[in-house]
């Protein structure tokens, strides 16, 4: 595996990318066009920006996270040809670039959900946290103005203001998509996509649903090991795979992560990996990485990411606000820098291990 770090760009990042190469065992980050919506092509003058910025500082770009699909494609608008044939000049001109990962999701309307951005947790940290009641009672036109009085003035990714101007349309747009169409629509964009994603070596890793069960009535479609199953066989292409996250996984706690690794063998092109800690059914807080932090078994997780032979990326993922950082909720550089150097010490001693075998 390969440590990385996200990083949201030299406009939206408060962290240096000198900052994240003195992480030991960092090789690089996963970014994005930060600035670009859904829908629009990437040109091959920004993606080569991008990419002089990241290697002067001497990182590499190791994948992108993410390169967003628009509504018009998950709920088969007229329009989704034009923008399926955009995203393929897009993956070529990443594919030009030296990036092969494109990491994207498919949720509806909102990307992940959280009720709290700064939970205090007994160490005095703070972190991101989920409540099922507090969602229930919410109006989901309310969640934007939620998220974003918390953020500590950032922009969070997937909650872009102009998207959620328009929160009353979106739920329109989706009034008909249940579970089923959302899937022929997933199915019909794999399809457009994956003939470039083979020609140019392009692998597209779809990301979990956070949390992994239907919000505000919205479908989702990759929440658990059967629709993975489901997914992963809708078009069958080496190029076609998952983006590993164990957070959102984890939001339920029927779903068994070691064995979803061993049962996706092949088809993990990155991984996520962060730790929560389970309050009651349906509530989780974002813990620290280390096991006993949370609910997550931490070894066998990095277990059987090994014993699969995963060599993409993997970025430690959402962290806690410490030490007086203030950053982006669950992106300041403290926290992460402490998970990856524990995912990196995991990973020494399995190997270890292993040879003395
Ligand atoms: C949350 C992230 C997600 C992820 C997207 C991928 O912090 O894991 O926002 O980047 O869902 O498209």
């Amino acid at each position: 595996m390969k440590m990385s770090l996200r990083w949201f760009g030299p406009k939206q990042d408060p962290i240096s990318l000198q900052n994240i190469r003195q992480i030991p065992g960092v090789e690089g980050v996963i970014t994005t066009l930060y600035e670009k919506m859904a829908g629009e092509e990437w040109t091959s003058e920004e993606i080569n920006s991008l990419k002089k910025t990241v290697e002067d500082s001497g990182l590499k770009i190791l994948g992108i996270e993410s390169m967003n699909i628009s509504d018009e494609i998950k709920v088969g608008h007229s329009l989704r040809d034009l923008h399926i044939e955009r995203y393929n000049k897009s993956l070529a001109r990443l594919s030009d670039a030296g990036i092969h990962m494109v990491c994207y999701n498919f949720m509806t309307v909102f990307d992940w959900l959280r009720t709290d951005l700064a939970k205090v947790r007994p160490d005095g940290s703070t972190a991101m946290a989920y409540e099922q009641a507090k969602v229930d009672e919410l109006d989901p036109e309310k969640m934007f103005e939620n998220i974003d009085q918390n953020s500590n003035g950032y922009m969070m990714p997937g909650w872009e203001p102009e998207r959620m101007a328009k929160i009353k349309e979106l739920f329109e747009l989706y009034a008909d998509i249940d579970e089923n169409k959302l899937r022929e629509n997933l199915k019909y964009f794999l399809e457009g996509i994956m003939p470039t994603c083979e020609k140019y070596g392009v692998k597209m890793a779809v990301h979990m649903d956070d949390p992994s069960w239907s919000i505000f009535g919205l479908p989702r479609i990759v929440k658990n090991l059967d629709d993975l199953k489901i997914y992963t066989e809708l078009v069958d292409s080496e190029y076609n795979g998952l983006t590993l996250c164990t957070g959102s996984l984890s939001s339920s706690p029927d779903n068994d992560i070691p064995s979803i690794i061993r049962a996706m063998e092949g088809k993990i092109h990155f991984a996520h990996v962060r730790n929560t800690l389970h309050t009651s059914p349906g509530n989780f807080e974002e813990s620290a990485h280390l096991s006993r932090d949370g609910s997550l078994d931490m070894y066998e997780i990095i277990k059987a990411l090994h014993d699969i032979n995963f060599e993409g990326p993997i970025r430690p993922d959402h962290g806690r606000a410490i030490w007086g950082e203030q950053s982006m909720p669950g992106y300041g550089l403290y926290d992460r820098a402490l998970g990856s150097q524990y995912l990196l010490g995991l990973e020494e001693a399995i190997k270890k291990q292993e040879n003395l075998k």
